[in-house]
């Protein structure tokens, strides 16, 4: 739980036996001991008289150049008198009181009966409450310091958002494909501290890197049609993990050019697997994968099919890929609202981005239900690895 405000409750009587102006100060100090807050309010006692209801005026001073709310009080002998006021200073802490006042005049009892402190940024905070009388002697009240941890606020967190699956066309038995290699593609890109966008390479001009399903022994063609017309790069479709034909498989060897084509065509014939494809051609499949082409490739059979229908196996919207990639991204000074891709590799060591996104997001947030759930997790970064597991320190 995070705490953003502290009460000092029932700090405790001080008595002023004299008549005159007394001081109350409020004093919030951080854990270097520094003055985070100050603020002070002032009782006038005008006339006082045992028989009479004397009046007073109560003032503000923040401690930092503003001044709350100023309000005149009738003090009347022998009652409580009630006394409430927020004050919201230059260093937006809200501080507010809740005064209880005993006129027993000449010999005032003064009473605040809560204090209510809210904290703009987290830390280790000491309250004080300090009655100061008309001769400059100080009382601190004798339930104060209080001590005060104020937690971090939990972020808001972005949305979680699912990979896009593809459609096929079928046609003969065979799921056709078509893959577009863009570039330019303005993605969305949302943190918890904000979203920006940056331009990035896309199949299809998908915001999200896609995801084909297929099962054992069906027959795939994908077509794919280099786009690449700014950057004029080759490029390939590798299908990581495939078993099958190396003249399918999207090497190096066999790079579609600016403004061409290819088919790939191959039937699976392998057991259940998460696979997934991404660019192979020569001297650019870092970047490529890097500025966003790649996509997810679910593959089932008859053992899983078996096993999601008798509820042993998470489907269906329960079963979920996660591609995870790391990212640098330029600043953007001038507030434009569009941050570039940054890639900057040592040698063949690759690159270490400093956010790690998780289908796009950064530190998405999926609201779940209390079931069974199967994550696809794909590490499509440069050269980063992972230690996955739970932030209550279980591993997966
Ligand atoms: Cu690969």
């Amino acid at each position: 739980m995070s705490i953003q405000s502290s009460t000092l409750e029932n700090p405790g009587d001080v008595v002023f036996s004299e008549v005159g102006t007394v001081t109350i100060s409020l004093i919030v100090k951080d854990s270097l001991g520094l003055d985070s807050n100050q603020t002070n309010v002032t009782i006038n006692i005008n006339a006082i008289s045992n028989n009479q209801a004397p009046t007073g005026h109560i003032s503000h001073d923040n401690g930092d150049g503003s001044t709350g709310t100023v309000t005149d009080i009738i003090i009347t002998e022998g009652a409580d008198i009630l006394f409430n006021s927020n004050i919201i200073d230059l260093e937006n802490d809200a501080i507010s009181y809740d005064w209880h006042f005993q006129g027993a005049i000449p010999a005032i009892s003064t009473s605040p009966s809560n204090i209510l402190v809210n904290y703009a940024t987290p830390g280790n905070y000491t309250v004080t409450l300090i009655a100061t009388d008309v001769n400059g002697n100080s009382t601190t009240f004798p339930n104060s310091p209080l001590n005060v941890t104020v937690l971090a606020k939990a972020p808001i967190l972005p949305a979680f958002r699912s990979l896009p699956l593809l459609t096929p066309n079928i046609v003969n038995d065979v799921a056709k494909y078509t893959l577009d290699v863009e570039e330019n593609i303005n993605v969305t890109i949302d943190t918890p501290n904000g979203s920006w966008t940056t331009p990035m390479m896309r199949y299809n001009g998908l915001s999200l890197q896609p995801v084909i399903a297929a099962k054992r022994g069906d027959k795939i063609e994908v077509t794919v049609n280099n786009k690449l017309t700014t950057s004029n790069e080759e490029t390939t479709v590798h299908w990581h993990g495939f078993k099958i034909p190396g003249v399918e498989d999207g090497g190096p060897d066999l790079p579609i050019a600016v403004n061409s084509s290819k088919n790939y065509s191959f039937t699976m014939n392998q057991s259940a697997a998460p696979l997934w494809f991404h660019p192979h051609a020569d001297g650019t499949t870092a970047t490529q994968v890097y500025k966003g082409l790649a996509g997810a490739f679910i593959l089932t059979d008859n053992i899983t099919e078996t096993l999601e229908n008798n509820q042993q196996l998470p489907s269906g919207s329960n079963d979920i890929a996660l591609l995870v990639q790391d990212r640098q991204f330029a600043d953007d000074p001038n507030n434009t609202g569009i941050r570039n891709l940054v890639y900057s590799s040592t040698g063949a060591s690759g690159m270490l981005g400093n956010t790690i996104l998780v289908n796009g997001v950064e530190m998405p947030s999926l609201e779940v239900s209390t079931s069974q759930y199967r994550f696809r997790i794909f590490n499509g970064s440069n050269a980063r690895t992972y230690d996955f597991g739970l932030d209550t320190n279980e591993p997966f």
